[in-house]
């Protein structure tokens, strides 16, 4: 039988098969895959093969509990979204697989999502190819400065030609324009912890009833609510609409634990520009084609850094990974 991975409990994973039934499953043996070092083999959004085992050891043990399988095959993914675990770990996590979309749920304050946060998040995503829509959240919580703050961010972001929109979860404010580019389309939903990414999944699917928290008031940061990654499928478009969608596609999302820092490169120096796009393009035109933009003559990037032709915030964001590979933090191969 061949499903799809929908949740990931620890080392249980959640398959709906394609013909509509639940499975709860184990991994067979030790997957070892591609080179990859990963906390978890498999990951929601994978494509499996799976077969069906004695009942007798369902997790908890209950009768109510769905039948078990062993997941015996992963399909090739077409991509994936990997971090690293932690700082300490020399292991990585895949945050999901199989994604037409990865959507980062940031906030301006309350808590703050920090622009290297964002850029290393793009840059991720730049590096296995998984296109970004940035979704600034919580627009109704903010003042005349942060609105000003967030006009200039989201100008920035567009200008680079990432797809942005400002929505309220609470108010419902921006939702419909979001949701039109989420149809037809697996979304994964990440972010900082707090910053909405289960109040904004049921906004949008409200029979999800995905557990929500308060941030904390001491520290202006989110309480790590979301444990599993879950998979959603979105509700059918409206009306005259669902006469021309495809009934069977009308998207899903992803929702996942809240995370911290975004720092998973295996690249090499001259690499960490190909990710940035503006300071790839301006690159170019360096004198040398090696040049990693910190203190080369002829740098066509600096240049234009001083003519205010590349923020400040891209540039500092752009060091901070260079300095993660010069301290060597991700210079191990997973
Ligand atoms: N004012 C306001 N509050 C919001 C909005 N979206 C979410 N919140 C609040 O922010 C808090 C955190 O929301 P969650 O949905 O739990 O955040 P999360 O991103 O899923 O957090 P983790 O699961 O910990 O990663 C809750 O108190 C929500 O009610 C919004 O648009 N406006
Ligand atoms: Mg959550
Ligand atoms: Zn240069």
């Amino acid at each position: 039988m061949t499903g799809l991975v929908i949740r990931n409990t620890g080392s249980w994973y959640d398959v709906r098969t394609d013909d509509g039934q639940f499975f709860a499953c184990k991994v067979k043996g030790n997957f070892r895959l591609r080179g990859i070092r990963s906390t978890n083999p498999v990951a929601v959004g994978d494509r499996v093969d799976i077969k069906p085992t004695a009942t007798e050891s369902t997790p908890d043990g209950s009768p109510s509990s769905p039948p078990t399988a062993l997941i015996t095959e992963i399909h090739d993914r077409r991509n994936y979204i990997i971090r690293r675990a932690s700082n300490l770990s020399k292991q990585s996590h895949i945050i999901a697989a199989n994604v037409d979309l990865a959507g980062l749920i940031i906030t301006i304050a309350h808590p703050e999502t920090s622009t290297t946060f964002i850029d290393r998040f793009l840059a991720t995503a730049e590096a296995y190819r998984v296109p970004v829509v940035l979704i600034f959240n919580k627009v109704d919580l903010y003042g005349a400065d942060e609105l000003r703050y967030l006009e200039g961010v989201m100008t920035l972001y567009r200008y680079l030609g990432y797809n942005c929109h400002a929505v309220s979860a609470k108010t419902g404010e921006g939702i419909a324009a979001l949701v039109d580019d989420l149809r037809g389309k697996t979304t994964l939903f990440s972010g900082n912890s707090g910053v909405g990414k289960s109040t904004l999944l049921n906004r949008i699917v409200p029979e999800a009833r995905a557990k929500t928290a308060e941030i904390s008031v001491a520290h202006d940061q989110g309480q790590h609510t979301t444990t599993f990654s879950e998979m959603y499928d979105l509700p059918q478009a409206s009306s005259s609409e669902a006469e021309l969608a495809d009934a069977s596609d009308s998207g899903r999302i992803i929702d996942t634990p809240g995370i911290r820092g975004f720092g998973t490169f295996d690249f090499e120096r001259e690499e960490v520009s190909h990710y940035f796009r503006e300071i790839f393009q301006i690159g170019r035109d360096c004198r040398f084609s090696n040049c990693t933009h910190t203190h080369e003559p002829g740098c066509a990037v600096m240049k234009a850094l001083d003519n205010h032709e590349i923020a400040e915030s891209r540039y500092q964001s752009y060091l901070s990974m260079l300095e993660d590979k010069d301290e060597g933090k991700y210079r191990e191969r997973f």
